[in-house]
This record gives structure tokens, C-alpha cells and sequence, in this order.
């Protein structure tokens, strides 16, 4: 059977409207995209089967359609290939060109989405009453970066290096929202404000101080390496939106941030693309399984001057401030 890259179109619950590059095989369609390592898209109800379509026009936007969250997911995916590959020249999450994989419709009501090893793939539930489906652009670009967490510095998933391991998610998990810059899913630094995983609309996590969700901590202390990864995390979420965006209140697309310092400082942002790249930089050539805080502190201040030339820069300088105000010193 000849099989050749086509133009498809999806629309998908919570990405809108999107081109996906499918595959044709015959005269059927398949949500596999030849452009970006074959990464697919599969039904867990069918056994995981790979979606295949008539007329390469996938989903019509509702979750009650069994393709909407698969053209979510598969969009999900093209768009973190494309993030790590125009942002860090990284062909996919081990970097080798191979595409990964995704299983929508998980479980029953099933509130969570989780990346594994094992099968090079995603899992996706369908959410709170199966209708909000976790496949939205955060959440994907967060359960692939731990693909690439797997694939670097195998951040150890407990401990400080657990709430490292989880932050480098949300931090790319970002990263990927703001880079695929959706008119219906408008960037910002928060995580999963579109999955409605309480139910009142509050999103799961919040950058800029991430005890706003009642849980994370915003700032280092002995012994947070014994609280649950998604909380201690925090500490390196703060750094993150501190070195992006600077302390204190500021509105960004219309959503008001106030970010905290532990210590009283004041910081200036450098933007969120410096602050990305002294993280990638440091995932990828510093960390390893065992890095806690205060290696973390360390292992960025490297990327920095090795990314803006030293240590006498604006950004290293902001990388160690931001540090500080979180208490890792
Ligand atoms: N969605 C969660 C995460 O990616 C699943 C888990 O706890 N591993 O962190
Ligand atoms: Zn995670
Ligand atoms: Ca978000």
C-alpha cells in the first residue's frame, strides 16, 4: 500500500480549529504524522488502536466526539516537536527523530494524564463528567518534557530532584503553550487553567506564587524534599516566573501575577526565553538523577554564563537573584 504525507484538518475541544499532517494509506486516513517521527494518536477504548478517518477532516470540537481529543493530542505533540526542535535543535524527545505516542479516552472520568517510559507514549483521561479532556496544550507539553527529563538528566522522581523533575515539566509545559500562541488558548503561567480539574475553573498550578493552589510551596526549607513532587516543585516554578517576569504585580494577557520574594528583593525579568534556555541548558548538560536545589542553583548559574557570557551579565546576576528569593542560596 502506498503510503504519503497529507494535509488534514481537526478541531479539537480545546485547541480549536488546526492542520494536523496525517498520513494516507489507500483511500483511508491516519492520525500519524510522517513530518515529526510518526508520532500518532491512538483510542484507548479500541485497544489503543491508531485513529483513522474517511476524509482527513478529524473531530468536530465536542468531547461527546471520540476524535476531539485525539486531534488535541496529536496537535499537542506536533506542537512540543516543533518547540524543542526551533527552540534547542532537539528532534523529538530523545533527540533521535523518533515520534512519540498518544491514548486518549483512559479510564472512566479519569482525572489525570501521565507519560510513560515504557511505551514511548502519553495517556490522556476524559476528565471530570468525560468532558473535559486532559488533553490540553500544557498538559501535553508537560507529560512530553518528561520524555525529555527521562532522556537527559533522569531526574530521580522523589525528593528535591522529584519537585525539579515536575517543575521542568510545567516550566516546558509553558513554554509550549506561549509558543504555539492559540487565539483559544491565550499563554500564560499557570498549568491546566483549561481542564477544569476542580470543577470551579481554578487552574492546577500557578507560576508566579504556587501556594495559590493551597498546596505548592513558594519557597525552599529543609525537608521539602518529603512533600509530594507536584508541591515541591514550586520552588522552581517561582524561580522561573521570577526570572522571566520579575517580582511584584503585573498583568500579562490579561491575567494579573504578583510573585513574591522570600527575602524582600526586587527582580527584573530577562523574559521567558532566557529563562527557558538556562533551564534547558541545564537539564540537558548539568543535572543529574540526584541534583537537589541547591545543585539546581548552581547548575543554572553555569548555563548562564555559558549562554550570555559570564558571570559579570544581567542574566546571571538575575538567575542567582531569583534563586535567593526563594530561599536557595
Ligand atoms: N499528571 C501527573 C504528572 O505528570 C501524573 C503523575 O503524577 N505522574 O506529574
Ligand atoms: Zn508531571
Ligand atoms: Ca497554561
Amino acid at each position: 500500500e502506498e503510503v504519503q504525507t497529507v494535509n488534514g484538518t481537526g478541531k479539537g475541544v480545546h485547541v480549536g480549529t488546526v492542520t494536523l499532517n496525517t498520513t494516507q494509506s489507500g483511500t483511508t486516513y491516519q492520525l500519524k504524522d510522517p513530518s515529526r517521527g510518526n508520532q500518532w494518536t491512538g483510542n484507548a477504548k479500541s485497544g489503543n488502536a491508531l485513529y483513522t478517518d474517511a476524509d482527513n477532516n478529524w473531530g468536530n470540537g465536542t468531547a461527546s466526539d471520540t476524535q476531539s481529543a485525539a486531534v488535541d493530542a496529536q496537535f499537542g505533540t506536533g506542537v512540543t516537536w516543533d518547540f524543542y526542535k526551533n527552540t534547542y535543535n532537539r528532534t523529538g524527545i530523545k533527540n533521535n527523530g523518533v515520534g512519540a505516542s498518544n491514548r486518549v479516552h483512559y479510564g472512566n472520568a479519569y482525572v489525570n494524564a501521565f507519560w510513560q517510559d515504557s511505551c514511548f507514549c502519553m495517556t490522556y483521561g476524559d476528565g471530570n463528567g468525560n468532558v473535559n479532556p486532559l488533553t490540553a496544550l500544557d498538559v501535553a507539553g508537560h507529560e512530553m518534557s518528561h520524555g525529555v527529563t527521562s532522556a537527559t538528566a533522569n531526574l530521580t522522581y522523589s525528593g528535591e530532584s522529584g519537585g525539579l523533575n515536575e517543575a521542568t515539566s510545567d516550566i516546558f509545559g509553558t513554554m509550549v503553550e506561549w509558543y504555539a500562541n492559540l487565539p483559544v488558548d491565550v499563554p500564560d503561567y499557570l498549568i491546566g487553567e483549561k481542564i477544569n480539574i476542580f470543577g470551579n475553573g481554578q487552574p492546577l498550578r500557578f507560576l508566579d506564587k504556587p501556594s495559590k493552589d493551597g498546596s505548592s510551596k513558594d519557597t525552599w526549607y529543609s525537608g521539602i524534599g518529603g512533600i509530594d513532587v507536584h508541591y515541591s516543585s514550586g520552588v522552581a516554578n517561582h524561580w522561573f516566573y521570577l526570572v522571566s517576569e520579575g517580582s511584584g504585580t503585573k498583568v500579562i494577557n490579561g491575567v494579573t501575577y504578583n510573585s513574591p520574594t522570600a527575602n524582600g528583593s526586587t527582580i527584573t525579568g530577562i523574559g521567558r526565553d532566557k529563562a527557558a534556555a538556562i533551564w534547558y541548558r541545564a537539564l540537558t548538560v548539568y543535572f543529574t538523577s540526584s541534583t537537589n536545589y541547591k545543585a539546581a542553583r548552581a547548575a543554572t548559574l553555569a548555563a548562564a554564563a555559558d549562554l550570555y557570557n559570564g558571570t559579570n551579565t544581567t542574566e546571571y546576576q538575575t538567575v542567582a537573584a531569583a534563586w535567593s528569593a526563594v530561599g536557595v542560596n
